[in-house]
């Protein structure tokens, strides 16, 4: 039976992939060269270091890896300071409800995010609460497609990877679960999303009934 959902952050509880793609496209500008809203989609779900060589591939630039961390960092200060404009309000539309609800039917949830801002993002829209366990970027040694992140979360909530589901807007995140043996959910584009077992556009209609019949019946 259904025990836990583990959530995705950026993409899935709030969109934070704007502000990842200014502060990014303002280190490719400073490198000399642009990253279009396309390449952006490859850094959905990827980590900071590995989102920063492949767009020094796109730019083809080579650099060392004291450069690397500065530019790193300086990225990281950007989408903090754009990340302070973000309110409660930006949470996505249905997610607090359908939280609610698994609250409601005791169903345990937690974070698995390859992003070390996750705490801090979580707290701006003051969604800390819902969240029994994180594992994030912090944590994990494997970034996504490797499930080490939601085979955390499992342990942590103390469920088996077959009593959950996740939830996931980036292929490489559905390839994760899926690796981890868990249902994945999608949140966008199912010609993108095709290895999820199932793909919504928004949380707003989603009733927790139908992932019960769906997966667990
Ligand atoms: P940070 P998620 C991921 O978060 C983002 O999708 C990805 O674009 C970002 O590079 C990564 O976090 C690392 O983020 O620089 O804040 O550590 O989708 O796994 O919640
Ligand atoms: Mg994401």
């Amino acid at each position: 039976s259904l025990k836990a959902c583990l959530f995705d952050l950026d993409g899935v509880i709030v969109d934070t992939a704007q502000y990842h793609y200014i502060a990014w496209r303002e280190t490719a500008q400073s490198l000399g060269f642009d990253l279009t809203h396309a390449q952006n989609e490859l850094l959905k779900g990827i980590s900071r270091m590995e989102s920063l060589d492949i767009i020094l591939a796109i730019g083809n630039v080579e650099l060392d890896l004291e450069t690397k961390v500065q530019l790193a960092t300086v990225k990281n200060f950007r989408y903090l300071e754009l990340c302070q404009q973000m309110t409660p309000d930006d949470v996505l539309p249905g997610v607090r409800e359908f939280m609610d609800s698994l609250r409601s039917a005791g169903i345990k949830m937690g974070l698995g995010s390859a992003s070390k801002n996750a705490e801090t993002i979580l707290k701006r829209i003051e969604m800390l609460d819902y969240l029994e366990i994180i594992v994030d970027g912090n944590r994990i040694t494997k970034g996504k497609p490797d499930p080490e992140i939601f085979l955390m979360g499992a342990e942590d909530l103390d469920v088996l990877p077959e009593e959950c589901v996740v939830f996931e807007d980036a292929v490489a995140g559905v390839q994760a679960a899926k690796a981890g043996g868990m249902k994945a959910i999608g949140v966008g584009d199912p010609t993108i999303l095709t290895e999820a077992d199932f793909v919504i556009s928004t949380f707003k209609s989603l009733d927790l009934k139908v992932i019960q019949q769906l997966f667990f019946a």
